[in-house]
């Protein structure tokens, strides 16, 4: 992407980030002594006001188990439950509310299809075709299942501007492909992947598409029909919701050809010592007390984003991330690492000299919240002979003034090394 100047930069005008700013009460606080800056969200997003209230209305009036009980509270808890999980699938657009199902986060939304999904299938000769930017949290899952199966792991290299190389996917997706398991966005670059065309190339090889979107339910509206993908998975807490929050989302005939993972209460019909009848979908993946109050702020959150509109959210971030593009440009000994045409929120980068756990801890005293490391995405770090970046990640509530504060404190970085 050509840096356009920094002052040439808008973000659109009827965007009121600051009434969006005041409805986060974690942003308006000092941090060694200076105002918080947080451009961690990659890493997990700050809560709304009606989200905090939300999960404790719940507790202060509505708690009880779910599914279980006939009294007042059981059947509140379990409204509220169920609501949310309908909720969800209006926003993400699923044929069925039993499509969407309840997990811990995109994390477990991928074991589950590993295990219930691919553990059973997959033999000897079989592969799975994942990209080197995954989080190892799409990566690992698969390698554990290769292990069980003797099924084997590919990826798909990324060009040096951070983009998949899709002429190698072409070529590595094809007659052994069972499962092509990739992001929507790439937590440690931004780069936005071209979910339609690896879908298509999944479909045309007969291979089931596991989408990772974990880095784009805060960014982008996603609608799982019209990506046609198979799964898509992703977490609450990045989107503003509840940590331990999160959703996989299968296409009904898929999930229900599948046996649970995880068994014990709710997840049945009867059970005896002959044999135990499962429960249908959604609670058959569900085994145990679910987090109540995680869906309850997870429908919150939707309800929430659903009243900014993602739309306006883009074009919002796009700006910020645009204007701190164009400084990163102006930078001397700063370097942006990957290029790609569509980015979202993300900013990944090296200064010459200094080690990016020292850029992080220099910002944090600034008051400028980033997260450096490898981000989970060892692979991807390792295809640009890097071992860490620091990592900027924007949300709804950044500014083009908390991206000058960035630059300041990155100014402070070069002075002090
Ligand atoms: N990435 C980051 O700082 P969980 O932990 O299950 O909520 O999310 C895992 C995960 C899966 N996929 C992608 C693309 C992710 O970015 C993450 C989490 C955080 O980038 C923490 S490592």
């Amino acid at each position: 992407m050509k840096a356009a100047t920094a002052t040439a930069i808008k973000p659109p005008a009827d965007f009121a980030v600051e009434k969006i700013r005041a409805d986060f009460p974690a942003l308006h606080q000092k941090v060694h002594g200076r105002p918080l800056v947080y451009l961690d969200n990659a890493a997990s997003a700050q809560k709304p006001q009606a989200v905090i209230d939300a999960i404790s209305d719940y507790y202060r009036r509505d708690h009880a188990n779910v599914h279980r009980g006939v009294h007042t509270l059981s059947q509140r808890a379990t409204d509220a439950y169920e609501g949310a999980r309908e909720k969800v699938r209006a926003w993400i657009n699923a044929a069925s509310s039993c499509e969407c199902i309840y997990v811990s986060g995109a994390t477990e939304g991928v074991n589950l299809v590993a295990q219930a999904y691919a553990r059973p299938r997959l033999k000897s000769g079989d592969e799975i075709v994942a990209t080197i930017s995954e989080h190892h949290s799409n990566i690992v899952p698969w390698q554990m299942v290769c292990e069980q199966t003797g099924a084997v792991l590919r990826a798909i290299p990324v060009q040096d501007n951070g983009e998949l190389d899709l002429r190698a996917a072409a070529e590595l997706i094809g007659g052994r492909t069972r499962i092509v398991a990739f992001g929507h966005i790439s937590n440690a670059l931004g780069t936005v992947n071209p979910v339609a065309e690896l879908t298509a190339m999944a479909r045309a090889a007969g291979a089931v598409t596991v989408v990772d979107g974990a880095q784009a339910m805060p960014h982008l509206r996603v609608d799982v029909r019209a990506l046609d993908c198979d799964f898509y998975t992703f977490s609450g807490h990045k989107m503003y919701g509840p940590t331990g929050s999160g959703i996989l989302y299968g296409k009904e005939a898929l999930l229900d050809s599948m046996a649970p993972y995880r068994g014990g209460g709710e997840m049945i019909k009867s059970v005896s010592f002959a044999g135990t009848v499962y429960h249908d979908l959604p609670h058959k993946f569900e085994a145990g007390t679910p987090f109540i109050a995680g869906a309850v702020g997870l429908g919150a959150t939707v309800d929430y984003l659903g009243g900014i509109g993602m739309e306006q959210v883009a074009a919002h971030e796009s700006a910020v991330l645009d204007y701190a593009l164009a400084r990163a440009a102006d930078t001397p000994g700063l370097t942006v690492i990957g290029r790609p045409r569509q980015r979202a929120a993300i900013l990944s980068f090296t200064m010459d000299g200094v080690h990016p756990h020292d850029i992080g801890t220099v910002l944090d005293h600034e008051g400028v919240a980033v997260r450096t490391g490898h981000h989970c995405a060892q692979p991807l770090m390792q295809r640009f002979g890097i071992a860490a970046t620091a990592r900027a990640s924007f949300g709804m509530y950044n500014t083009r003034a908390e991206v000058d504060a960035l630059f300041a404190a990155v100014g402070k970085v070069r002075e002090m090394f």
